[in-house]
């Protein structure tokens, strides 16, 4: 089993879609193993978004992520952290395929509604970001020999 870290973004609260787009991780089968609402500060953002610092919109990204709060998700089931960012699709939301959250739900790559680990190790170095040890619950599934059978 991998866990791995959505972020529900500002553009998600304010369009709504928080339902949604949990609504569709846990049809797909994956547990929700941890989530709250929280505000980001720059610091933690700086942090986050460390490898776009030289991009000229890093301040914007980090503007937008700061304009309501956010809610953070841990997600688990195996192989999820390539499910889960499958499922987000690809970062612009004009590119992004119909049927992805981004694809069906977004027009830009600033407002595109979730952010995703991009691999299981950024999964835990993030998931120690937003959440304490105590925050991530580790309660059995009872539906996942509906879900995973021997494969
Ligand atoms: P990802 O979120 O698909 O993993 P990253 O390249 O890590 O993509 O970028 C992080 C976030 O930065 C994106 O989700 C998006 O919100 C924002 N971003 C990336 N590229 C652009 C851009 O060209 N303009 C504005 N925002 C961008």
């Amino acid at each position: 089993m991998e866990k791995t870290l959505v972020i529900l973004k500002p553009s998600c609260l304010q369009r709504g879609l928080v339902g949604e787009v949990t609504k569709r991780f846990e049809q797909k089968g994956l547990r929700l193993a941890g989530m709250k609402m929280c505000q980001l500060t720059d610091d933690v953002l700086s942090e986050h978004y460390a490898h776009l610092a030289e991009r000229p919109f890093f301040q914007l990204l980090k503007d937008a992520m700061m304009a309501t709060p956010v809610i953070v998700c841990c997600f688990e089931g195996v192989g999820a952290v390539d499910v889960v960012r499958q499922m987000a699709g690809t970062t612009n939301g004009r590119k992004a395929l119909p049927g992805t959250i981004r694809g069906d739900f977004s027009m830009s790559s600033q407002e595109n509604i979730v952010h995703t680990s991009d691999s299981l190790e950024n999964a835990a170095i993030e998931l120690k970001r937003f959440f304490k040890d105590e925050e991530i619950f580790d309660y059995k599934s009872v539906s996942n020999a509906f879900i995973y059978a021997s494969d």
